[in-house]
């Protein structure tokens, strides 16, 4: 392009800034094939929040030109997950002639629920007109957790909604957004209860909470002291005989202890073992494939006995791994214990021999997750906190 313009006359300032402008234009010592560096070493860590819903990458170049730059760019995974995690991009961006910066943005999956923090990279894949300074053509991005729901899938066994001849009586589904406070009440404290625990009930929405349909009961360690939570029905949930599922995500881990029982009514007034105690469940976190159903009884502590049975799914399963349902069948003759609707022990109305039998009164909830004690242990290294039991439902047929 000719870069002589015809001059024409004109006053003196505006001649002279005419003639600066073309001398920017126009400078025949510039080199029209510079080409400049693409600098993009800065990796981004962020939290997953809204506010941080798209990174930002910028690219810098170390000097601007007169040509535009092309830059190709593509996501790819590292413990990210596309679509989980990040939305993928591949694409190109131009930085225009006479800029030096432009940025590349991915928009990341925002969600409530704990993960690993987690990373993946943004990689310049090629250009046009520049180069990589140093040869990094690479970002990689943290993206950091910062929720503490659980995820967790809905699979696994699921009981029948209603058997012949019973009918429900009483359920709590938990799809609620709350915990519903007329089924449900909090044991506090407990460190150091009889069996030697170690954890601190509380009824913090940290150690307790309705998320997805599910009741989250969570143990916590807190650096000098774990905390947990458990619930109980007594006084506002209370049954005598039945037919009782509970579908439950199970905690693991050696001193976890997680217990889906009831105890007699007259629990205040007759103490234990004297009110009765029927364990459902129970397991313990370092055997984390078998279930244990049990009853405690005596006129008191010093009579104290008990009897149950356990079962076991496959050694390379956990009851971590899904949804099962934990059941009895409690009648006026005794009491059967199922798993996934498979009976696996039953004891009848003998059982407590020449002590009373105190399975003939009502009986209230228990749910919780016991930390340490003398029959789990303690907690150890491999011990992974915070544990959690979801349960799906507790119903009760008659
Ligand atoms: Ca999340
Ligand atoms: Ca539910």
């Amino acid at each position: 392009m000719p870069c002589l313009p015809v001059l024409k006359p004109m006053p003196t300032l505006l001649f002279m800034s005419a003639l600066v402008i073309l001398s920017t234009q126009c400078r025949p010592e510039e080199d029209p094939h510079v080409v400049p560096e693409i600098r993009f070493p800065i990796d981004i860590s962020k939290d997953e929040t809204e506010a941080n819903s798209t990174f930002e990458f910028p690219i810098v170049l170390n000097q601007s030109t007169s040509r535009d730059i092309m830059v190709h760019y593509e996501t790819r995974e590292l413990t990210a997950l596309e679509g989980e995690d990040y939305i993928p991009v591949a694409d190109s961006l131009v930085i225009p002639a006479g800029t030096a910066t432009a940025s590349i943005f991915v928009d990341i999956v925002v969600d409530d629920y704990m993960e690993e923090d987690e990373e993946f990279r943004v990689v310049l894949t090629g250009s046009s007109n520049a180069t990589f300074a140093g040869g990094i053509q690479e970002a990689i991005s943290t993206i950091r957790n910062d929720d503490s729901l659980f995820p967790i899938s809905g699979g696994g066994y699921m009981s029948a909604s209603s058997y012949p001849g019973k009918t429900l009586v009483w359920s709590d589904e938990f799809d609620a957004g709350s915990i519903d406070l007329s089924n449900w009440t909090y044991d506090l404290g407990a460190n150091g209860w009889g069996n030697q625990e170690l954890q601190n009930y509380t009824s913090n929405s940290e150690n307790s909470y309705v998320d997805d349909g599910h009741l989250f009961i969570v143990a916590r360690d807190e650096g000098t002291h774990y905390t947990s939570a458990r619930m109980k029905s007594i006084g506002l949930q209370e049954f005598q005989y039945g037919r009782i599922d509970v579908r439950a995500i199970l905690p693991k881990g050696q001193g976890i202890w997680p217990a889906i029982w009831m105890l007699g009514a007259n629990f205040p007034t007759s103490g234990w073992p004297a009110c009765g105690e029927m364990d459902i469940m129970e397991l313990i976190g370092s055997s984390p494939n078998t279930v244990h159903g049990t009853v405690h009884y005596g006129a008191d502590w010093t009579q104290h006995n008990y009897t149950g049975g356990g079962t076991s799914i496959p050694w390379t399963e956990t009851f971590s791994d899904e949804f099962h349902v934990f059941s009895i069948d409690w009648t006026p003759s005794g009491i059967t214990w199922l798993l996934d609707d498979q009976p696996f022990y039953s004891v009848d109305n003998a059982v407590t021999g020449s002590q009373p039998y105190p399975f003939d009164n009502p009986f209230f909830f228990i749910l919780n997750i016991a930390v340490g004690g003398q029959w789990p242990g303690y907690p150890d290294a491999t011990t992974a906190f915070p544990q959690f039991m979801a349960v799906d439902y507790v119903r009760v047929f008659q």
